[in-house]
């Protein structure tokens, strides 16, 4: 098992939309296997495959308290079928965008399709922080980011701090959008 690196706003690999998994063999294993000591390490509630590079529709997740015995739950191809009408407010983080918290209004809570690690079909009714942290997780998995659901206001400012710590942190390696923006190239 490793620890890999977890990619950082603004990587445009973020807003790929991962692809559907069809082969649950030992590789499978050994990707699920990395995101959950990946996730443990970060710390983190949850990790998409994509957070780590990989695109495809795999998502970890514990969200047992620290005194509590490990319940590490694994969602393959996870595809929301329900959302209630009422709705949640949760400060929400991503380790994608490490130190920023904001408060997410979404469903309270989802019926939510996936496959176990064998490939076995399962159905999951979540409300409270499963709920957030699987629609959040699921996003991830369609290219959808959690300051997508907040105001463009606050999403330009936090795109405007990352992008700005990322030329800092590889100066000359600017991302595509930045290079436009700069009228770079
Ligand atoms: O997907 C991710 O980036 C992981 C993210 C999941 C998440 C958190 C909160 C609401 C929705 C989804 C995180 O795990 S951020 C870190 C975090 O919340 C946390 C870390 C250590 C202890 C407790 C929480
Ligand atoms: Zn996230």
């Amino acid at each position: 098992m490793s620890v890999r690196e977890i990619i950082i706003l603004p990587d445009q690999r973020l807003r790929q939309k991962s692809a559907t998994v069809t082969s649950f063999g030992k590789e499978l294993r050994k990707l699920v296997d990395d995101m959950f000591e990946t996730m443990y390490a970060a710390p983190g509630i949850g990790l998409a495959a994509i957070q780590i590079g990989v695109a495809q529709r795999v998502v970890t997740m514990d969200l047992a308290k620290k005194d509590e015995p490990k319940q590490p739950q694994v969602f393959i191809n996870a595809e929301i079928v329900g959302a209630s009408e009422e709705k949640a407010t949760y400060e929400e983080g991503c380790l994608s965008i490490p130190e920023y918290y904001e408060e997410v209004e979404r469903p309270a809570a989802v019926k939510v399709k996936f496959l176990d690690i064998d490939g076995k079909p399962q159905e999951i009714e979540a409300n409270g922080l499963l709920a957030t942290c699987l629609q959040h997780e699921i996003d991830h998995t369609n290219g959808v980011l959690f300051i997508d659901h907040i105001s463009k206001l606050k999403r330009d400012m936090v795109m405007k701090k990352f992008k700005k710590a990322a030329q800092h942190a590889t100066p000359g390696a600017l991302a595509k959008d930045d290079k436009q923006s700069h009228h770079i190239g």
